[in-house]
């Protein structure tokens, strides 16, 4: 056979790497061919012991974004109205002498920092990033937590003793999967790392399980479901409660191994008597029946698990829910145990790099200066930030620091947010786009791509559904004239809160980088091969990971971090809101209600630039259910205008019977409408803000986390109304 002399040239130049998608929580594995400096492709690595092959569409916005003309690939400053190129020691050198400036006249407090999700997806950012956050001595420390997971975190603070306590669904063994406000095969998994979540969920079908979802819409998993339930947003801790009322009723309550060790059973059995299924049902949109069969399956199988997301947080009841999820599985003896809600042994404890991070589990230690919201795990929540920046007085905002975030899209009224950030003296932006957000710097520090770094899950192998470690080196090398994001991060701390006599050896140890704090915290973990203690060097001999088995029972009582030693089932802040509850099964419901919506191909503000993200039909749509559009005399397509407390949008409709009556879905992270962002594709595919009609007052009052489902609105026709055929439809109609 003859090879001709220019494919085998092209031979030598193709080269495979094998790499981690760091777009997901799934951190699945791939396999990136390039040619010299181009991508030539991604796909799924089947040697991955964790997701043997599988990749999403995202997957591909690796390339995108690496190539990405917009992608900033060095420093801007603020110059007049826009920006100019800098050099890096031009702009570390002004991104520093702002804020040390703002802090010396104003103290401390008057520089805030906001983090964003990419942060739990970047390893320097964690290493590098997180104790800079702590060390600036702020209290104004705000991130996507407070958007997100904050009320899990609380109800793990209050019943395990830390917040990081939070139990994974043994996805791969469990014979019944309650899902309460998730949707894993969009998202693909949330606290709950496992790639493939369809092959997964049909796996557990397969071997005789059941998957049931609470969800006010009839989502991707819910179709791949054996039951979907709809529930009124927000409503979750009734059904819950009522749920716990069926079980003990029927005498399904058991504590199992745990019972020594789990205090509050009669507080719960308790208050749960005052929520019957019957006397839910109206309020939650949930038939009593329903509630009582789903209780009783889920307290007689011998493997179930309830499992709760983004739904039953980011909702004016988050931390209720997400407690009462945990007490669910709590009194049905499913915390801790085989096919339950379990606790991983990662190759790094994650309450340890916590700990070395400087971030303390605790909860209302101190209260925000304007609204008095609490702390969490030393942070404040983002719904705050807007007024920490707009009223005058000691402690007020005048810089901010963001590293890997895009709050203008992803906060509670983010108009209200933008326009604070517009005042600002100082903000200094570690991002690689000119986008919503960044566009208020003064000074922008890009870091290299995410082909460019080396990859180790430190934040999310804590949440995998089978122990897993792997370590993944750069595709690409970082250029002369580009920075990691932790050679920055270094910068800003040298600059910023080490001594000067003590910068020198700070700079030498931290411009390392992350590895070597990675290789000390794998050999000091619990894990080892072959009589061989875990290290880097073990992981470079796998490179395509290590799968270190499946999750163990019985990690508790020992690693509890409670006080005493116990479980809480009950913390009286819980029960005295709980109780709280019962006044409002009698309060009207408001007519409609705005919930979120991902798909396959975004993550959240940030992959609108890609192409292949955006390709196809428009996504950002408003979901209207047949009624509410008939109601207000709404055609398919119809351009209409959706209004809240706080704003409005105009948006087109999709008519569907996937949303419940009385519900309206939005997904969040679009409206690229904005001037002078540098995101040329996005701006073709702006779509419109979810946030700009969510309300910073609408939160879970508990852990002041945004609730971004359940938000009160209104729906106005913006064409010529469409003849309609019910009077109560022209009623509406003409009202509006
Ligand atoms: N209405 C509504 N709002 C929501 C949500 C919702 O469901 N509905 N979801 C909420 C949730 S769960 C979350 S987590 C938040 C997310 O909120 P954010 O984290 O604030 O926003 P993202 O859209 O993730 O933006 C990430 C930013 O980080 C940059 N970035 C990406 N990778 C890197 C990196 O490696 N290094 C650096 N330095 N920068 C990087 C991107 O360019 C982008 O600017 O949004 C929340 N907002
Ligand atoms: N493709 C894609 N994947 C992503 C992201 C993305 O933007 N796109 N974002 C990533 C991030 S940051 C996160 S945090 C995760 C989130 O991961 P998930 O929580 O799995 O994803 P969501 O789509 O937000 O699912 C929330 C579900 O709750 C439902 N819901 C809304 N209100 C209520 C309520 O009151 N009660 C109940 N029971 N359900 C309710 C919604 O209809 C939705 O189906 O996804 C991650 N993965
Ligand atoms: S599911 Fe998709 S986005 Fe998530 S890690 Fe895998 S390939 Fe990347
Ligand atoms: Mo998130």
């Amino acid at each position: 056979m003859v090879v001709s002399e220019a494919a085998l040239a092209e031979a030598e130049m193709t080269r495979r790497h094998v790499a981690t998608c760091t777009l997901c929580e799934a951190a699945c594995g791939i396999v990136v061919e390039t040619d010299g400096e181009r991508v030539v492709s991604i796909r799924g690595d089947h040697d991955d012991p964790a997701s043997r092959g599988y990749v999403c569409p995202k997957a591909h916005a690796m390339g995108e974004l690496h190539h990405d003309p917009d992608r900033l690939r060095r420093p801007l400053v603020r110059d007049g109205a826009g920006f100019r190129e800098a050099s890096w020691d031009e702009a570390l050198r002004l991104a520093i002498e702002g804020f040390a400036r703002v802090r010396r006249e104003h103290g401390r407090d008057a520089m805030a920092v906001y983090y964003g999700n990419p942060v739990a997806h970047n390893l320097g950012l964690i290493t590098h990033g997180m104790p800079l956050t702590r060390l600036l001595r702020t209290r104004n420390v705000c991130s996507a937590s407070s958007t997100d997971q904050a009320p899990q975190m609380l109800a793990a603070e209050k019943m395990l003793g830390h917040v990081g306590m939070i139990p994974v669904p043994d996805l791969d063994r469990t014979e019944l999967l309650l899902i309460v406000g998730a949707n894993p095969l969009v998202s693909n998994g949330s606290l709950l790392n496992a790639p493939d979540m369809k092959r997964r969920l049909r796996e557990l079908r397969a071997r005789g399980g059941k998957v049931i979802v609470i969800d006010p819409r009839h989502t991707e998993t819910a179709q791949a479901a054996d039951e979907h339930v709809f529930v009124r947003p927000g409503t979750d801790a009734l059904v819950l409660l009522a749920m716990i009322h069926a079980l003990v009723e029927a005498g399904l309550v058991r504590l199992g191994r745990l019972a020594p060790h789990v205090e509050g059973l009669e507080t719960l059995e308790a208050l749960a008597r005052a929520f019957s299924p019957s006397r839910v049902a109206a309020r939650t949109g949930v038939p009593a029946e329903t509630i009582t069969r789903i209780a009783y399956e889920f307290g007689r199988s011998r493997r179930s698990v309830a499992y709760g997301r983004l739904g039953a947080c980011t909702q004016e009841h988050g931390t209720l829910a997400s407690w009462l999820i945990m007490a669910l599985n709590v009194v049905c003896a499913r915390l801790d145990e085989v096919g339950g809600a379990m606790f991983t042994t990662p190759a790094v404890d994650p309450l340890d790099v916590l700990r070395l991070a400087g971030m303390s589990s605790g909860y209302d230690r101190w209260r925000s200066r304007v609204r008095g919201l609490p702390e969490l795990m030393g942070e404040l929540p983002i719904a705050t930030l807007a007024e920490e920046i707009e009223t005058p007085g000691r402690g007020q905002v005048r810089a901010l620091l963001t590293l890997a975030g895009n709050p203008a899209l992803s906060a509670p009224n983010g108009p209200r947010l933008e326009h604070a950030l517009g005042t600002l003296e100082h903000v200094v932006c570690v991002d690689a786009f000119l986008n919503e957000t960044t566009r208020h710097a003064h000074v922008i520090l890009p870091p290299v791509s995410p082909l460019q770094r080396a990859h180790y899950d430190l934040a999310l192998h804590v949440f995998s559904v089978r122990n897993a470690a792997k370590h993944a080196p750069p595709v690409f090398s970082r250029g002369p004239d580009e920075r990691h994001d932790w050679e920055i991060l270094a910068h800003l701390t040298a600059g910023l809160v080490v001594p000067k006599g003590l910068r020198h050896a700070y700079l030498a140890a931290a411009l390392r980088g992350p590895e070597p704090i990675v290789d000390l915290a794998l050999r000091a973990g619990p894990h080892g091969l072959r009589g061989r203690r875990l290290s880097l060097r073990v992981l470079r001999d796998h490179p395509h990971g290590l799968d270190l088995g499946p999750l163990e029972a019985g990690r508790l009582p020992a690693r509890l971090y409670t006080r005493d030693r116990r479980i809480h089932l009950a913390p009286s802040l819980f029960v005295r809101e709980a109780e709280a509850l019962v006044a409002s099964l009698e309060t009207p419901v408001p007519a409609l209600v705005l919930i979120g919506r991902r798909h396959l191909r975004s993550n959240n503000s940030w992959l609108h630039n890609a192409p292949a993200m955006v390709k196809g039909p428009a996504r950002c749509t408003l979901l209207v259910h047949p009624d509410d559009a008939k109601a207000r005399g709404l055609r398919e397509g119809a351009l209409v205008e959706l209004s809240s407390r706080t704003g409005r949008v105009t948006v087109p409709i999709e008519i569907s019977s996937e949303v419940m009556p009385g519900v309206v879905s939005l997904p969040h992270g679009w409206g690229h409408t904005r001037e002078a962002t540098r995101l040329s594709v996005a701006r073709a595919h702006a779509g419109v803000s979810a946030n700009d009609v969510t309300d910073e007052r609408f939160l879970d009052r508990l852990s002041g986390n945004a609730a971004f489902n359940g938000v009160s609105v209104e729906l106005r026709s913006l064409g010529a109304p469409l003849d309609v055929d019910t009077p109560e439809a022209s009623a509406a109609s003409s009202d509006s």
